[in-house]
């Protein structure tokens, strides 16, 4: 068909109901994820019937942990959609980004939409979104939900995005561990290789190993741990803090903040 699928996924408090509600108008339906208690919001976008926009569980990570964590990150490994629409709260990058850089990893097309922009000024918050755009290698828009500023264009970018085009980089030891699970399996998806780094049960069963290589990972993990002297989950959780921060200190000012490095 000629239809557009958008994924609205973003932090709790983001913007997300607020945007949905903007794009879609009345044209909403109400229902329930199969299996679980959370509310299912889908809708068409009121300028372009052609276009559906499906809103997920607000989350802060795609763990395995929670039954929102769990539906959004089902829905995200599945083809049921084309586009992720990435909610941001502009007054919170640092925060909101790390859900980001997951979402990033995935593969299919994102598109920041950094919402709140309205509370910069107020707030002393700059951001350069062309740099943020070219660090994360995906369109960052502007956008505001109190004031309806910012949608049309939105929505434009997000009907032509394409896969992300940089690969975000961590430490160099992280990545060698990376690169030794790549070549010892047959994984080479970004999203789901830092998964089996984690250990997530969910994504090892998807990916099949074979016993050999699941041996294998156990391995090349070990051998991370130790020379992390952390373990699998906390080494992950820890290089994504760090590529934020200096993300975060490469892209934003805030005058009466702690970042003066702004350049
Ligand atoms: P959700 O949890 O991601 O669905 O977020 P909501 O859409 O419910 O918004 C959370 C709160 O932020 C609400 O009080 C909204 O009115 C407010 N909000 C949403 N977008 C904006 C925005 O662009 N600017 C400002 N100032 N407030 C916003
Ligand atoms: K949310
Ligand atoms: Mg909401």
């Amino acid at each position: 068909t000629d239809n557009k699928r958008f994924a609205l996924v973003g932090n709790p408090n983001s913007g997300k109901t607020s945007t949905f509600n903007l794009l879609t108008g009345s044209n909403q339906y109400v229902g329930n994820w199969p299996g679980v208690t959370v509310e299912r919001k889908s809708g068409k976008y009121a300028k372009d019937k052609t276009i559906i926009i499906q809103d997920l569980p607000g989350i802060y990570s795609l763990s395995p942990f929670t039954p929102e964590e769990n539906v959004t990150r089902d829905y995200l490994l599945s083809d049921d959609y084309d586009v992720i629409i990435n909610v941001v709260d502009a007054t919170n990058i640092e925060r909101n980004l790390y859900l980001t850089t997951q979402l990033i990893e995935i593969g299919k097309p994102v598109v920041i939409a950094l919402n709140m922009t309205d509370l910069l000024i107020k707030h002393d918050i700059f951001i350069n979104t062309e740099k943020l755009s070219y660090s994360l290698g995906v369109p960052v828009v502007n956008i505001s939900a109190l004031k309806n500023q910012g949608f049309e264009e939105l929505v434009s970018l997000s009907q032509k995005a394409r896969p992300p085009q940089v690969e975000l980089h961590y430490d160099e030891r992280f990545e060698a561990s990376l690169a030794e699970l790549a070549s010892a399996t047959h994984v080479s998806n970004r999203f789901e290789l830092i998964k089996v780094f984690e250990n997530d049960e969910k994504i090892i069963e998807r990916v099949a190993l074979s016993a050999k290589q699941a041996e294998e990972v156990s391995d090349i993990i070990a051998i991370a741990e130790d020379i992390f002297l952390d373990d699998r989950q906390s080494i992950v959780v820890n290089e994504r803090y760090q590529y934020l921060t200096s993300l975060a200190a490469m892209v934003e000012s805030r005058s009466k903040g702690v970042r003066f490095n702004f350049s």
